[in-house]
């Protein structure tokens, strides 16, 4: 085309005419907006993608205070220098991951803590969603799926098998257990009460600097060790302090909060502890919160496959991924790890969408091949592709397998397709990743693309309590076999504990180098309250009565006593090899809800939360079997009656 220069025209753009001008202006900035939208439906993996959104998107934030799931192996690692984990199997994306790291602001002292405690970073590469598209979102959450009955508290009491407390709350015949489990209600007073007194609505007790801690894991929620701490006072019937807890509930927990929060830890901490409460004790309080919350997390699986982010914001609904995770990916263990609590969500709302939800993510997983029948541990929510092949049976992997078998257990052994996939993947577990050492101890390696790591993590010793629980369930002559693993992997746990000077086991042990059980890196060498050990003690005293688990429990309980009770309240450990202890200042609220607990639950009665009625969740709450047809039938009774 000829430009020609036009009177009245000037010769500046060309000699173009304004019009012409405009139109080309207009076409210009269409063109633009075209390619910067199309980066977004690019594959995650795409190098420009990354170039142009993940510097635009960032929002970077340090989270923690302690627990998550393994994220916490990446965020020690500005200290240890090592490469994160989950983030190493590409040379030259380690590189990438690092510099990506290393945009963030500089950590504050408190920051830094929580990375020892094992708090979780996160970095935007996603497209944020609108404040009208969440929104919208939250408003068809309350309508669609929902049905005309509500849910009643009378049939789900009438449809248990036994009274939850059991016949005396789970008092034992036997009077130095009886003692044992006294000192333990004890433990959860003190930790409770110095929480009370000097952390009262923080997230979590500070224990030496008699302070409180709120870190920014929870989207601006605060109060978690009181949620995590609901059913463990009413357990124990520690009921003053209950009460206290749920008015706080009452007057003050207030969800309209504006953060960023993981999805995974608000799930099994606050969504978790109110449904456990709310079963425990019919307090309509936690049922109308735990609703109000859910809906909140549903915009996190607005993604292209449906595969939950692991980060959203409460108030606006915009969703992030992790920023150290590979490629704005998902984690296993964190969108794997939904599906009890979302169940309950539906029984309660009677709303069949959080089960849709969770069943979607069933879905995708089933579709998507699996290198050896394995279950990497990040998962693009865009393409539903893995995005590298790390497999762990700890930290970023465990509780999706634990919500497997659980999710079979809850559903009254309905759900067969949970069954066969966690018994599918326990297959390739043992084919793969369980191993002897040369002294005879059972391990967990993890699996990075084929080649072992001969690492076990704290976290993955809760492996013991589940391949015990689902091992009455495995095909008739692999039971035994199971029980056996079972016993095996949590003798393992026990020997990383007595192998240390303070009796209490290191983060991450080891199997090479000549050691075996023991940490040989000076950053595994740290204790932060963690149940997982004795979590499966508590499984494996009550399949088998052997009483070594009752005595390895007191072990530890003597062990917490010596090494990580402090004035105000109880604190994690530096170094679990040394006598002479540097405490980490954090009482994390796992402690109060998961550690104290499992103890008691192992020095009480079986009939104390009895296994046939109730399924822990990965935070230990106690959540109900869903008795379908029992609650169907009580259902047609009452219609009957009525008419
Ligand atoms: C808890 O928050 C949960 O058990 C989670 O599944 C893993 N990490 C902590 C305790 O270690």
């Amino acid at each position: 085309m000829v430009f020609r220069k036009l009177p009245g025209v000037s010769a500046s753009g060309m000699g173009l005419r304004l019009s012409q001008k405009f139109m080309f202006l207009l076409f210009l900035s269409g063109l633009v907006t075209l390619c910067f939208g199309a980066l977004f439906f690019l594959p995650d993996s795409v190098r420009l993608k990354r170039i142009f959104l993940s510097k635009t998107e960032t929002q970077p934030v340090t989270v923690g205070s302690g627990s998550e799931n393994d994220a916490r192996e990446h965020l020690k690692k500005p200290r240890d220098q090592e490469h994160p984990r989950g983030m190493t199997s590409a040379k030259g994306e380690t590189s990438t991951k690092l510099k990506t790291l290393t945009r963030k602001p500089s950590v504050s002292h408190e920051a830094t803590e929580e990375r020892l405690a094992g708090g979780k970073a996160q970095e935007d590469f996603t497209l944020p969603r609108s404040k009208a598209e969440s929104a919208s979102e939250r408003a068809t959450a309350s309508d669609r799926g929902a049905t005309s009955d509500t849910f009643s508290y009378a049939k789900f009491k009438g449809c248990l098998l036994k009274p939850p407390l059991g016949r005396d709350n789970g008092k034992p015949s036997d009077p130095r257990t009886d003692e044992r489990r006294e000192k333990v209600k004890e433990m959860m007073k003190f930790a409770w009460d110095n929480y009370k007194r000097y952390a009262w609505g923080k997230n979590e007790l500070r224990p030496v600097t008699r302070n409180g801690h709120i870190g920014n894991m929870f989207g601006g929620l605060r109060g978690a060790s009181i949620i995590d701490s609901l059913d463990t006072l009413y357990i124990m019937g520690l009921m003053e302090e209950y009460n206290d807890a749920k008015e706080w509930v009452q007057n003050s927990l207030d969800l309209n909060s504006n953060g960023e929060a993981s999805l995974f830890e608000v799930n099994i901490r606050y969504v978790g502890g109110l449904l456990s409460a709310y079963y425990l004790t019919g307090e309509e309080v936690f049922k109308s919160k735990v609703l109000e919350l859910g809906e909140k997390l549903l915009p996190a699986f607005n993604t292209p496959t449906g595969i939950p982010r692991g980060v959203i914001n409460l108030g606006s609904g915009t969703s992030w991924s992790w920023g150290w995770a590979s490629a704005g990916s998902s984690i296993l263990a964190e969108f794997g790890t939904l599906h009890l609590e979302f169940v309950h969500l539906t029984e309660l709302s009677r709303n069949s969408i959080y089960t849709e939800k969770v069943m979607n993510i069933r879905k995708v997983l089933n579709k998507i091949e699996k290198p050896h029948g394995l279950y990497p541990n990040f998962l693009s929510p865009v393409s539903g592709n893995w995005v590298q092949h790390h497999v762990s049976i700890g930290g970023l992997g465990d509780s999706f397998y634990e919500y497997l078998i659980k999710s079979y257990l809850m559903s009254d052994k309905t759900d067969d397709d949970a069954k066969k996939m966690y018994y599918g993947a326990l297959e390739a577990i043992e084919a793969n990743l369980v191993q002897k050492s040369p002294g005879g101890l059972t391990y967990m390696a993890e699996w990075r693309g084929g080649i072992l790591d001969h690492k076990m993590g704290h976290l993955a010793c809760f492996s013991g309590g589940m391949i015990g629980i689902g091992a009455d369930d495995g095909a008739p002559e692999k039971r035994q076999h199971y029980l056996d693993l079972a016993a095996e992997i949590t003798h393992t746990c026990h020997e990383s504990y007595t192998r240390s000077a303070t009796k209490l086991g290191p983060e991450a042990f080891r199997f090479d180098g000549g050691g075996e059980a023991t940490a040989t890196r000076l950053n595994d060498r740290y204790y932060i309250l963690r149940p997982e050990v004795i979590e499966s003690y508590m499984y494996m005293w009550r399949l088998t009565h052997d009483p070594k688990y009752r005595e390895w429990g007191w072990e530890a309980v003597e062990a917490l006593e010596q090494h990580c009770r402090v004035e105000s309240g109880f604190s994690g450990i530096r170094d679990v090899y040394t006598m002479t202890v540097s405490h980490d200042n954090m009482q994390q609220s796992f402690f109060l809800s998961e550690t104290l607990k499992y103890l008691y639950l192992l020095f009480s009665d079986d009939d104390l939360l009895p296994l046939e009625d109730w399924v822990f969740n990965t935070e230990a709450h106690p959540l109900p079997v869903v008795r379908k047809s029992c609650l169907q039938d009580k259902a047609t009774q009452d219609k009957t009656v009525s008419k």
